[in-house]
């Protein structure tokens, strides 16, 4: 079968990870890529050897000559880019945050649902080797049935260097990493119906929240807790690690700091190393992150190929989504959020 013929836009920090990502897909690769500013264009054209090029996304989409489209701009661009993408019955992956509110990311899901073209959310975290690990032992029944689980990403490191934009907006850690670790509580756990959240600004250099404790109630039973902070200064920086603690009716599971994943049931306690590829392009600490973006990449492209739904689907995404939007109110509100309301 020919390769399926993708077309970027955005052409900023972290698609450059995208880009190596596509360069290693199995069945996919990229062909025309967009960015309205000059130079990010040129960095990354020149560097994956793209000749089409261009500043317009809508004279992108009308030049066509593409299958799917991956957009990896920041959140205020996704709606009218997904949007685009739809009216031109182009699939479409786009980056996390999906949007800026639970409203766009309705909209924008029907969109495609009615344009009949798939969509799916980058949201790569739950393609980590470690997370894959767990959920996967999870499966095999190695702890019985979860009841109890915590989901946990505490740093201190920079992340405003490579991504100024995080330090200026109103919302911060829920929106931008949160999302992941409420994404991860979700693939391990299964769906939320309540959650209580509380947040705080620690570092007053930024305007967002930095650090928040969300407690969820999940469907099947289990309490979890997802806590995220990145004023947390720890003598070994754990960026950008999450880790994970899970307690059932037949054993626990740990996934704590390196990697270290430890399963204790009836039939003793396995340590097993969870540590993710270093991938070719990668560079410490960030591959962890690479090569979920190479995964989830890849996924696409396979279910893409067999006319199949993806793990992270627009659809999937907007119960990760409805996690966010109630987190915030219950931090605002101090009061627990009912998420079947929000969806
Ligand atoms: P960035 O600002 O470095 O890059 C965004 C690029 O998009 C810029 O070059 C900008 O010129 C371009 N752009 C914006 N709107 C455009 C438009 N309408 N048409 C064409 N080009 C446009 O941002 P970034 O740090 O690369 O982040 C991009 C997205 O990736 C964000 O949503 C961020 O949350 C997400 N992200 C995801 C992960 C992950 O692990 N999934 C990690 C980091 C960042
Ligand atoms: O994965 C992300 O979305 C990034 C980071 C890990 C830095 O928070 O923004």
């Amino acid at each position: 079968m020919s390769e399926l013929r993708g077309a970027l836009i955005g052409c900023g920090f972290f698609a450059v990870n995208q880009m190596f990502g596509w360069r290693d897909v199995k069945g996919a690769g990229i062909v025309a890529i967009c960015d309205r500013d000059p130079e990010r264009l040129k960095i990354v054209g020149d560097q994956f050897g793209i000749e089409r090029r261009y500043s317009d996304a809508a004279q992108m989409f009308a030049d066509g000559g593409f299958d799917f489209v991956d957009i990896a701009t920041t959140v205020q661009s996704h709606r009218p880019l997904v949007e685009m993408a739809a009216a031109h019955k182009i699939p479409a992956i786009c980056q996390k945050p999906f949007a800026p509110t639970l409203a766009d990311a309705k909209a924008m899901v029907k969109a495609c649902r009615d344009a009949g073209v798939p969509l799916m959310v980058h949201e790569n975290f739950r393609w980590q080797t470690p997370i894959q690990a767990v959920r996967k032992a999870l499966d095999a029944g190695a702890i019985g049935t979860p009841f109890w689980g915590r989901f946990s990403f505490r740093s201190g490191f920079d992340v405003f260097a490579p991504q100024p934009y995080l330090a200026e907006g109103s919302r911060f850690i829920i929106e931008d990493l949160g999302i992941h670790t409420l994404d991860i509580a979700r693939f391990i756990l299964g769906d939320v119906s309540s959650l209580t959240a509380r947040t705080k600004r620690v570092n007053p250099a930024i305007k967002g929240e930095d650090v928040a404790t969300i407690l969820l109630d999940h469907e099947r039973g289990a309490t979890s807790i997802v806590d995220v902070s990145y004023a947390t200064k720890l003598g070994i920086e754990p960026f950008p690690e999450t880790l994970i603690e899970l307690d059932g009716t037949e054993g626990t599971i740990r996934l704590s700091q390196g990697y270290k994943l430890e399963i204790t049931n009836a039939k003793g306690t396995e340590i097993v190393d969870a540590s993710p590829a270093l991938l070719s392009w990668a560079s410490r600490p960030w591959h962890n992150i690479q090569e979920s973006v190479y995964a989830i990449q890849q996924h696409w492209a396979d279910r893409l190929a067999a006319g199949e739904e993806t793990s992270t689907s627009g659809d999937d995404n907007l119960k990760t989504f409805a996690l966010v939007e109630a987190a915030y109110e219950s931090a605002a509100s101090g009061k627990p959020v009912e998420i079947g309301v929000l969806l």
